[in-house]
């Protein structure tokens, strides 16, 4: 067992002044039950408690932790910009760098323009795509996630083609209208949405791997028809890579399923750790951004220093892509080749312990990105997430918890692998599972 007295205190006093006493939903356990845990620091594949447990992490602050915790290259990097100060809203050096890096390692990317979220920057990604095309309506799926912007707080209206409604209080329905949800990985819904609406959808926004739901893949050809269709109605594709970018592969999901989208989003990995988001891809559409165009978009704190110095260092590690030069094949290969080869480890071993345990366990998996659905059903898509014995996962996740192995609390949330695990780890997590399934 973890103890918990200190953050049981910890959480006690934050609910007093923060609402659920956490700063972003997910944190407060409510997907499993029980307290949140407070970490009083994390180093390579490990988070420790503020009561003193030492925790093997498969959530990563989310994803941004690629190459584990307080990466020494990403410290460090952090530290040497801060001491030149830490915001100058003026153009700093680091912009360059960053910028030319994406471009570098993403070749969809013509222009790129940094924020300080994923919601940012699927936002104006959208704004962008309406702004470009002249048209209000877009396209999202459901299960996907792209951050709490109000356009994309929608749920699937009452048959797919119609309006959307909220997903959140306070989302006017005039402006949930405009968001079409449909499912995920069904080529006829595409086709039918489109010839309902011709000649009026912006964009379509989507996870090319959704990792909102758990974490479920493009069903072949899917993705290439997506692409096929939004180009042949003028309808701007944004691949939102804010999760998968820069770690399905040096070019995200987009290289590693050969899809060239019109825009695409960032965020998490490219900030090292520290609040960062970013939006680009084809130059006549990022040029319709102000100050060059009409679209407007800003942000005190966009391309801030220390957090472009923490992504450059967290990219350059990763990819060994020294600004300007794509020697990425070398240094990307060990960073990727070992995110797969421990991926495939830990697939192999949880299958193994839920075949012992008698537990029907659908495992997904897409190189460092994982989820365990507790059912014999395969997972293409939500409705198919939601036949998950939600039960089961709560007493799985608090029995890997009580065994050192910190999951993500919720059986609709993505794990992460880093460089930084090691074979150890995975042996330990597989261990426990196989004692934890024996349980449930
Ligand atoms: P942020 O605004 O949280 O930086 O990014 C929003 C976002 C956009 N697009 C994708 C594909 C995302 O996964 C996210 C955020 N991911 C969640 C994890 N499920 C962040 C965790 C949280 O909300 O606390």
């Amino acid at each position: 067992m973890i103890s918990r007295t200190k953050s049981e205190a910890l959480f006690a006093e934050a609910l007093q002044h923060i609402p659920g006493g956490v700063n972003s939903p997910v944190r407060a356990f409510r997907g499993v039950g029980g307290q949140p845990f407070f970490v009083n620091a994390a180093k390579g594949s490990r988070v420790t408690t503020v009561d003193g447990d030492e925790l093997i992490d498969y959530v990563g602050t989310w994803g941004p932790a690629i190459l584990g915790h307080a990466h020494p290259k990403i410290i460090n990097a952090v530290k040497a910009a801060a001491d030149h100060g830490t915001s100058f809203g003026i153009p700093n050096p680091f912009e360059v760098t960053m910028a030319k890096l994406i471009k570098q390692l993403v070749p969809s990317v013509a222009k790129v323009r940094m924020c300080n979220s994923g919601t940012e920057a699927c936002m104006s990604a959208i704004r962008l795509a309406r702004g470009f095309t002249r048209r209000d309506k877009i396209i999202k799926f459901d299960g996907c996630y792209h951050g709490h912007a109000d356009c994309l707080l929608v749920k699937a209206g009452s048959g797919a083609l119609t309006f959307g409604n909220p997903d959140s209080a306070g989302v006017p329905a005039d402006t949930a209208k405009h968001t079409l949800v449909l499912p995920y990985n069904d080529v006829d819904a595409l086709k039918a949405c489109f010839a309902a609406n011709p000649g009026e959808i912006a964009a379509v926004i989507i996870e090319p791997v959704p990792g909102n739901a758990g974490l479920y893949l493009p069903r072949p050809g899917y993705l290439e028809f997506l692409r096929q269709i939004t180009a042949e109605q003028g309808t701007v594709l944004i691949f939102d890579e804010v999760m998968t970018g820069f770690r399905l592969a040096p070019g995200g999901a987009q290289e590693r399923f050969g899809i060239r989208p019109d825009l695409s989003t960032f965020g998490k990995i490219i900030g090292g750790g520290l609040p960062v988001g970013a939006f680009g891809g084809r130059g006549d559409i990022m040029d319709c951004l102000a100050p060059l165009g009409p679209v407007y978009q800003a942000g005190t704190l966009s391309g801030n220093p220390l957090a472009m110095a923490a992504g450059i260092a967290a990219l350059e590690e990763l990819t060994n892509a020294e600004c300007g030069m794509r020697n990425a094949e070398s240094k990307a290969a060990n960073a990727y080749t070992r995110l797969e080869h421990l991926g495939a480890t830990l697939e192999a071993g949880l299958r193994d312990a839920a075949k012992s345990a008698g537990i029907p366990v659908t495992f997904n998996r897409c190189g460092s990105m994982f989820c365990g659905y507790f059912t014999s059903e395969p997972v293409w898509n939500l409705a198919d997430a939601m036949k998950a014995d939600r039960e089961r996962f709560k007493k799985y996740f608090h029995g890997m918890l009580a065994e050192g192995v910190y999951l993500a609390p919720s059986q609709f949330e993505a794990g992460f692998l880093s460089t930084a695990h090691s074979e150890a780890d995975i042996e330990q997590t597989v261990r426990a599972a196989a004692k934890v399934m024996g349980t449930l």
